[in-house]
């Protein structure tokens, strides 16, 4: 026996990096302490028997408390963010500090440490993205903020955020001297730009057609641009939310040059289609978001690139805005496409959706299902400690009933958007505990989380390059 357990989690189907194990998982000070074996003499006892055992979720792209591109906060506070998060099973985050205009990075970071150090009830760190690089000492603060912890950076090609050709490369120069990953939206921002315009001039500016102001093209021109860079400065990067068939065979041919390069996607591609928009009125306004859903052709080939490894995981992309003045309507009461903010909420239903389609029906399976969601963020983005059930590890743990069913209702998540994008979808497996630390945050639908208890994670300079990548 090991001394001093806390807290034995017994006799359920323990999903580790190297396996399913059928037995305890022993906790101690907030940390896994021994697997598999039964424990005898622990301070409390739950059984997990009939249940699956799993990592907490790592969700590595979620706007929380952030200004967005067109200069709207989003809806959530960190504790609404988090609560969300953890209500879904996850219990780390990684969220935005985002460079204002002519703001110092470590400004940036300072108010967004601040805000999350507060609210935050699950344990968090920051994408430092970066808007404005004619600020200065940018460099020297850049080089010290990844120096500090903040491991992973974030930059665009378009929302009239975009960085240029020549400063992308700079970044990715900077990231590679301090050890850094950096994360991208890419899109063309002048394929987008054309495309709206013609839509605007010809009076198309329903909901419907923001999915036709984003080109397919302008994903895949962006991906494969990317893909060359991060090549030629053999620099690691993440290339977020792959929407369609294109974006994910340039990531794939790309790997298969030794372009370190990984990507992921988001459950609002891998189950909707652009039809989500089809709705009347404004309402389709709901689920605008950028990139745009696609097809159920994209869908097929972002589940095979997900199962041969081509895209590495999961993220919600939550970036939530209310369904009124405050948000999605927030230019009036009868806006064109290109005034309504981007972004749905997804903290809360990333897990459970995924869970219903790979542990449930069966599409990859466990293990693939805490590898997409859990172990793959917490290995790339280097979060130490996060991510896996192993000896040595943080006891973030859920227990999931893999028998009970949940039909989402129309408001009934714990952010503050006030609807539910995937109201009407059953899943079958809910996240019945949640353990944050060894400390239970949920159980049986109720929050036991505070602001408080949760921490930033500090991580260590990059040590891995993707797979496929030469050296
Ligand atoms: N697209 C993004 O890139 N970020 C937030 C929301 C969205 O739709
Ligand atoms: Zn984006
Ligand atoms: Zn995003």
């Amino acid at each position: 026996m090991v001394d001093g357990i806390d807290l034995v989690i017994q006799d359920g189907q323990v999903v580790t990096p190297h396996g399913v194990v059928h037995g305890d998982v022993a906790i101690s000070n907030g940390k896994v302490v021994s697997l598999g074996a039964p424990v005898a003499g622990a301070k409390a006892r739950i059984s997990a028997k009939g249940k699956w055992v799993m990592p907490g979720g790592v969700d590595p792209h979620a706007h929380i408390e952030q200004m967005s591109g067109m200069g709207q906060w989003n809806a959530d506070t960190f504790e609404t963010a988090t609560k969300s998060a953890a209500m879904g099973g996850t219990t780390s985050v990684i969220s935005f500090a985002a460079q204002a205009n002519g703001q110092l990075l470590s400004e940036t970071v300072a108010d967004y440490a601040a805000r999350a150090s507060r609210g935050a009830m699950i344990d968090y760190a920051f994408h430092i993205t970066l808007t404005d690089t004619d600020v200065a000492g940018f460099d020297g603060d850049l080089a010290a903020l990844i120096s500090a912890g903040h491991r992973s950076l974030k930059v665009f090609t378009t929302y009239n955020i975009q960085l240029s050709d020549a400063q992308l490369l700079r970044i990715f120069q900077s990231a590679r001297q301090s050890g850094a990953l950096v994360c991208v939206h890419a899109e063309n921002d002048a394929i987008i730009a054309k495309a709206r315009e013609d839509l605007i001039n010809a009076g198309h500016v329903t909901p419907r057609d923001h999915a036709r102001s984003r080109p397919r093209m302008a994903e895949t021109e962006a991906v494969e641009r990317i893909c060359r860079f991060a090549e030629y400065a053999d620099q690691p990067v993440m290339l977020f939310h792959i929407s369609t068939r294109e974006g994910a065979a340039a990531i794939k041919a790309a790997q298969a040059r030794g372009a370190p390069v990984w990507a992921e996607t988001c459950p609002h591609y891998l189950f909707m289609t652009e039809d989500v928009l089809d709705k009347p009125g404004l309402e389709g306004a709901k689920w605008m978001c950028s990139p745009p859903q696609r097809t159920e052709q994209d869908q097929e080939a972002l589940w095979t690139a997900l199962l041969n490894g081509t895209l590495s995981l999961i993220s919600s992309d939550h970036a939530p805005y209310r369904f009124d003045d405050t948000g999605k309507l927030s230019a009036g009461r009868n806006p064109g496409f290109h005034q309504i903010a981007n972004g749905l909420p997804g903290l809360e239903t990333r897990l459970p959706l995924l869970f219903n389609a790979m542990v449930t029906e069966g599409r990859g399976g466990p293990e693939a299902f805490v590898e997409l969601t859990s172990h793959a963020p917490a290995r790339i983005y280097g979060l130490p400690h996060k991510g896996a059930i192993a000896e040595g590890m943080d006891a973030d743990i859920v227990i999931w009933d893999p028998g009970k069913t949940v039909t989402y209702g129309a408001d009934d998540l714990h952010d503050n958007v006030g609807y539910n994008p995937w109201e009407g979808y059953q899943v079958t497996g809910w996240p019945e505990r949640v353990m944050l630390r060894g400390r239970t945050i949920v159980e049986n639908g109720e929050f036991l989380g505070e602001p408080g208890h949760s921490m930033w994670i500090d991580r260590p300079k990059l040590a891995t390059k993707p797979r496929g990548h030469a050296s």
